[in-house]
């Protein structure tokens, strides 16, 4: 298969973000205990009548925006961006929130970054964002990962989070120039170096090998479906992958049924599964109910132009 055209590389840049987005939209009603979903029916549409995006849509602009501002990945200028996005109604992790306060009051990010958890966090925050990442260093995986890293690092710091952000972002590369669904899991395994991540990618290449498609509740007990990066990064590859020929729609009621954190499973699948296939498989009518789009197609168009591809 010879490489994608710059033309298709843009569509596929705007099917990864639109994807990502969508999939966090549509899955927010979903997400969560009763209080959060009662919460979110009151927050969860704009004036406009259109769905709102969480934390998982406005950490990957803020990103977006601080590595076309400045070319590169510049942490400094990515975490003010971070801290400055930050709005409660988007349903941020209570960790972030508070890191992300801390650094709006000055606290450099180094130190935010362990001030509630010494570790670092493990939630599934840096992995999220890391789409992004993955189209703006698509084709040059050391960059990447290190890229991956110092970005999770700000504010998501403990290995497994930054693993799961590794996993999450090589999985849109790839998908990108779209290969075969089980090179890219082959692939994902030789990048994984963590007992838990192994484990579940070879769950998962199984499951895709074999061509068995489990039921929700068995995908959720093999791979996981909470907040913690190692619960929920290989459940969104491995589903994106299984539906990476079906529609989008297909996709998405895959990851409700699959329970626990959808919007953000479903933001993660969703930038995959949209960065292989392009925004124009994306569905018509949820798309042009989804608050922002135009905001996040000029986004995916200046971040391509910004890459060589
Ligand atoms: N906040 C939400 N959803 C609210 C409803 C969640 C509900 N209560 C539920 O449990 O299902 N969604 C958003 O948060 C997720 C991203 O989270 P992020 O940015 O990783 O947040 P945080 O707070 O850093 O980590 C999440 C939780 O994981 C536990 N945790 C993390 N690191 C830990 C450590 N080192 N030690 C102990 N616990 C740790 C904590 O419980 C954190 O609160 C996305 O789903 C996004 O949509
Ligand atoms: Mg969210
Ligand atoms: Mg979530």
């Amino acid at each position: 298969m010879g490489s994608p055209t710059a033309g298709v590389m843009f569509d596929r840049f705007q099917g990864c973000l639109l994807g990502l987005a969508l999939g966090d939209a549509l899955g927010a009603p979903y997400e969560g205990g009763v209080l959060e979903r009662l919460l979110w029916r009151l927050v969860g549409t704009t004036r406009e009548g259109h769905m709102r995006w969480t934390d998982d849509t406005q950490m990957s602009l803020d990103l977006v925006d601080s590595i076309i501002a400045i070319g590169a990945i510049d942490c400094d200028d990515i975490a003010g961006r971070f801290a400055a996005g930050y709005c409660w109604s988007r349903g941020y992790g209570p960790g972030a929130a508070k890191v992300l306060k801390r650094i709006a009051r000055g606290e450099d990010w180094r130190v935010a970054s362990r001030a509630v958890y010494p570790e670092g966090s493990y939630g599934n925050g840096g992995a999220m964002r890391s789409p992004a990442i993955g189209l703006f260093l698509a084709g040059r995986p050391e960059e990447l990962s290190h890229a991956v890293r110092q970005v999770s690092m700000i504010t998501h710091a403990h290995p497994m989070a930054i693993e799961g952000a590794l996993l999450v972002a090589s999985a849109t590369a790839l998908a990108l120039v779209r290969p075969d669904p089980l090179e890219i899991i082959a692939r994902l395994r030789q990048t994984a170096r963590l007992d838990v991540y192994q484990r579940k990618l070879l769950i998962a290449q199984r499951w895709l090998t074999a061509g068995e498609e489990p039921p929700a509740r068995a995908l959720a007990a093999g791979l996981g479906n909470s907040l913690a990066a190692s619960d929920s990064c290989v459940t969104s590859i491995y589903i994106a992958l299984r539906y990476l020929t079906q529609p989008f729609l297909e996709m998405l009621r895959c990851v409700a049924a699959a329970g626990g954190d959808v919007d953000t499973i479903g933001a993660m699948a969703g930038a995959i599964w949209g960065a292989a296939n392009g925004i124009g498989g994306l569905p018509e009518a949820e798309l042009a109910r989804l608050e922002q789009r135009e905001r996040l197609m000029d986004a995916a168009k200046r971040l391509h132009q910004s890459t060589r591809l």
